[in-house]
């Protein structure tokens, strides 16, 4: 399966554009991100809803903070409704940074991630919700329609977060774009689909990628170059170090970052090597020979996110034909 992800920083009209374009070149899913400072993920999913046919629509990935479980539930099963069944729930423990902009307090996230899944659950099914949780408390709320069976997915990175996605996810978003990654996190989903007496095949491996196509290698390295340079910064040095990255550059890039720096993130800054590891990046052949190792290894669907490649449009259009054409 592929996804796509688009980020509603741009205005909801342009990506219905270029969802219905991911459409009609063959991607199975959308997936919106959800950040307080960019469009409302409901309002686009809608619009996106209303502007195609086939494609699932997901959140890709809403938090349990900004909105309690039973607004969730309402706003993804009206979704659900109008899209006639194609709404999907990506849910994951959200950014402390944006929260402490907000003013919202982070949490126990993982367990407010695990009984907030409990209680959509719930929700999603008609029941009346009775919940006193560690994080979540709900007293004998109910929706006045019943939005029925969404899958949920998981937005997660660490080995506990990817162990519960196991456990009690219809499907995993994982930031990542190298097998090694996936190894590790195929690993420990396994160990929760163990525990919890499931098939490893009732989760969905999604790689939520850096994705840079172009017909011209360089191009696509080029146009993927900031994206990894904000991924690196954000990086565990365990993660870093599992690339053989230097823990170091983690800081210099950062600071760059910080001061708006980019010609130095351009011009070198952001090495092959990094490139390499968190991105899937370059020509048609290149892209598909890191899937089809991504695919060996157990994930099942292809998160093609920022960058896209230098011309959206253009990337859209040759993945569609040279990889989920060719496929
Ligand atoms: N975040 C957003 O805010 N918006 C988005 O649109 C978005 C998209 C997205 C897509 C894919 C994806 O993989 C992530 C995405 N994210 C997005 C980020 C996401 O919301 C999470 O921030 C990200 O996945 C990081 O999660 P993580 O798996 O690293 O989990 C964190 C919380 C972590 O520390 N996990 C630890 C682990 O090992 O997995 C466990 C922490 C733990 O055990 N906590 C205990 C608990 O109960 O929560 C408490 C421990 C204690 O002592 O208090």
């Amino acid at each position: 399966m592929f996804g796509i992800e688009f980020v509603p920083s741009d205005p909801v009209l342009k990506l219905a554009y270029y969802t219905k374009l991911a459409e009609d070149n063959g991607f199975d899913n959308v997936w919106i991100t959800d950040h307080y400072n960019n469009r409302d993920v409901y309002t686009t999913l809608a619009v996106l809803a209303q502007n195609t046919n086939r494609i699932k629509l997901g959140t890709g990935v809403t938090n349990p903070y900004t909105r309690n479980a039973a607004i969730t539930a309402q706003s993804i099963g009206a979704v659900n409704e109008i899209s006639g069944g194609r709404a999907v729930l990506g849910i994951g423990p959200g950014d402390k940074a944006t929260f402490d902009a907000m003013g919202i307090e982070w949490e126990k996230p993982m367990t407010t991630v695990s009984e907030t899944v409990s209680v959509l659950r719930e929700f999603l099914s008609g029941k009346k919700v009775s919940h006193q949780g560690e994080r979540v408390n709900i007293n004998g709320a109910k929706l006045a329609f019943k939005p029925g069976n969404i899958p949920i997915y998981i937005g997660a990175q660490g080995p506990k977060m990817l162990e519960l996605s196991g456990k009690i996810a219809d499907g995993v978003l994982i930031n990542a774009s190298h097998p090694k990654d996936f190894e590790f996190a195929i690993k420990q989903i396994n160990a929760g689909v163990k525990a919890a007496g499931r098939n490893p095949k009732d989760v969905d491996v999604g790689a939520y990628a850096c994705f840079s196509i172009d017909k011209k290698e360089d191009r696509a390295r080029n146009e993927a170059k900031v994206v990894v340079a904000f991924i690196v910064a954000g990086s565990p040095d365990a993660v870093l170090e599992r690339h053989n990255i230097d823990v170091a550059a983690k800081k210099s890039i950062g600071d760059a970052i910080a001061k708006g720096d980019f010609g130095a993130l351009m011009g070198g800054m952001v090495t092959d090597d990094m490139i390499d590891a968190f991105s899937i990046c370059g020509t048609p052949d290149t892209c598909n020979s890191r899937i089809k190792e991504l695919k060996k290894i157990g994930v099942t669907q292809i998160i093609v996110g920022s960058p896209i490649g230098p011309d959206k449009e253009k990337s859209i259009k040759l993945i569609g034909k040279e990889i989920i054409g060719g496929k």
